[in-house]
């Protein structure tokens, strides 16, 4: 029996999946046990000086689950995990799945707005995060869930004292009994970038998910010697499954972590560890392939450079592959599921061009019109989605569900797409109202609904803009009485209210009247400057 709160695949579907081998009748935890066993004295992660081998990873999983059960963390509960790029995000990860526990990854960038949110959909039993980073003070939000959440216990982890997080002050060696988890229940639950006000939980089951890391560790033809550079913060799926952390290990690889997205940092790990794959969004490729111009750190054992989360020019591409020496990969994918990228043996035309095709044989991908009428190769429309890795619905979002799946259950990806004649994709635009910030997902409406409480605006609207270094701002107009409102006002009361800073606008302008569509609502379109 699963515990699935949501639809999932019917009876014929799991057959398939299970037969073709793409699901193992295993949980996460299960998998993690026989990779730690198979590889056992192999690197698994580096960060900082520490290094830690498949045997000491297993254990400290193992130490750290005793830990969260002594805090009475049991199957099926909830736990909101909060940490930067670090052993203690992979250790408490691990620790949480085996308990049969939810781990929720928020992100670092995430602020009281979001985590406030989160809390109260999914009341986590605890909540881990640090009280500083790069920067940082988590110390509002910590106040903020103590205060409205008594149910939730707070694990604050002391950045000065403990560098890595490591949590060893929560390990527990006495034994604990819990019963192993379906292999279709969900294991964590991941955030989507979001189209609403509110934020959405993706439930990703231990079969599903491994089978998304296993395919795309294929593709990228991971083994024991290769080693992934981990760049983008590690709760964001591409480097969590895509193969990221999970796929290189399902191989026996090693997965060396940084902490911060800086060339400087990624180029001396590259040379130090002998990386041979990572994965950056198209600004931060851009920014590392321009540093070469004058950096000569050697990076030469480099292989694989994946580029994925937002658009990425041809042009650009073209420059990334020249400046970094290495294969080069396009990801277009999503944490709902389906992921689409170039192989490594394409050609460059394929790769600088296209986004790739489905990782798996059995993705169903349909182009269709506004009626959801499928569309003829070539055409360009919303791309729709289900298959053995694809969710059916979001965590505890009835309401939100009856509109993001079809009847039938495809994902509304909200891409607009076509296929080349070759089978692969081309993202020409979106028709969901979100802002893609160098692959930072912003929801249009959930900035228009605080701004909107601003004293003196009356209207709103928030819109993406072209932008050289981004990729795409965000752009907020307004109409208010007070034209004197500047974009730091704005900025400093969206802060105010706990709204994550990537989510401020970049830009502000006043307008006296909207722009109206046909039938009289805000024509957004016009705004895309
Ligand atoms: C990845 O996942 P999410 O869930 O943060 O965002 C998904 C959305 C897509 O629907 C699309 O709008 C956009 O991000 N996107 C791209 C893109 N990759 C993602 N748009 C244009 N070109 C691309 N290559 O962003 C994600 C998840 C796994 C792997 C890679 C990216």
């Amino acid at each position: 029996m699963t515990n699935s709160e949501t639809a999932t695949w019917s009876i014929e579907e799991q057959k398939k999946y299970l037969e073709l081998g793409y699901w193992h009748k295993l949980s996460i935890g299960a998998e993690l046990n026989n990779w730690c066993k198979c590889y056992s004295n192999n690197i698994a992660i580096i960060s900082g000086n520490k290094k830690l081998t498949y045997q000491q990873l297993n254990q400290q999983v193992e130490l750290l689950a005793a830990g969260f059960y002594h805090l009475k963390v049991r199957p099926n509960d909830r736990v909101l995990l909060q940490l930067p790029n670090c052993i203690g995000f992979i250790i408490s990860f691990f620790a949480l799945i085996r308990l049969g526990a939810l781990p929720i990854l928020a992100m670092p960038s995430q602020r009281q707005q979001d985590i406030h949110a989160l809390c109260k959909l999914a009341e986590p039993k605890l909540y881990i995060v640090p009280n500083r980073f790069l920067g940082t003070h988590y110390q509002p939000l910590i106040d903020d869930i103590t205060t409205h959440f008594a149910n939730t216990r707070v694990i604050n982890i002391d950045n000065e004292q403990d560098p890595d997080f490591t949590l060893s002050q929560y390990y527990h060696s006495t034994p604990f009994t819990v019963s192993e988890p379906h292999y279709l229940d969900p294991a964590i639950l991941l955030l989507s970038g979001g189209t609403t006000g509110t934020p959405k939980l993706i439930p990703r089951t231990h079969a599903d998910y491994c089978y998304n890391a296993r395919a795309m560790a294929e593709i990228c033809k991971i083994d024991s010697n290769s080693v992934y550079l981990n760049v983008l913060p590690i709760a964001h799926n591409f480097s969590l499954s895509c193969p990221g952390l999970l796929g290189v290990l399902s191989k026996g690889g090693c997965v060396v972590l940084s902490k911060t997205t800086s060339f400087d940092e990624g180029f001396n790990l590259i040379k130090q560890h002998k990386v041979t794959i990572t994965a950056l969004v198209p600004p931060l490729a851009q920014l590392w392939a321009n540093a070469r111009e004058w950096d000569d750190t050697d990076i030469t054992s480099l292989k694989l450079i994946q580029i994925g989360g937002s658009r990425l020019e041809a042009s650009i591409a073209k420059q990334i592959k020249q400046a970094m020496h290495c294969q080069l990969q396009q990801v277009f994918g999503t944490a709902e599921g389906l992921i689409c990228c170039t192989r490594l043996d394409d050609s460059d035309e394929v790769i600088f061009n296209t986004q790739g095709r489905p990782i798996s044989p059995h993705d169903q991908v349909l182009i269709v019109d506004e009626n959801d009428q499928p569309l003829k190769v070539g055409a360009t429309g919303e791309m729709i989605t289900k298959g053995p890795y694809t969710i059916h619905g979001y965590y505890r979002a009835t309401e939100q569900n009856k509109t993001s799946f079809t009847k039938d259950n495809y994902y509304r990806m909200g891409d607009l797409v076509k296929f080349t004649s070759t089978g692969n994709v081309i993202v020409e635009g979106r028709i969901k109202e979100q802002i893609n910030r160098a692959g930072e997902k912003i929801a249009a409406a959930e900035i228009e609904q605080k701004l909107i409480e601003y004293p003196s605006i009356e209207s709103c609207a928030v819109v993406p803009v072209k932008d050289s270094r981004l990729g795409e701002r965000s752009c907020a107009f307004i109409i208010s009485s007070n034209k004197q409102i500047t974009l730091s006002d704005v900025r400093n009361f969206l802060k105010q209210q706990g709204i994550a800073f990537y989510k401020l606008p970049d830009q502000l302008e006043h307008l006296t009247k909207w722009p109206l569509t046909s039938v009289g609502k805000i024509d957004k379109r016009s705004f895309l400057l």
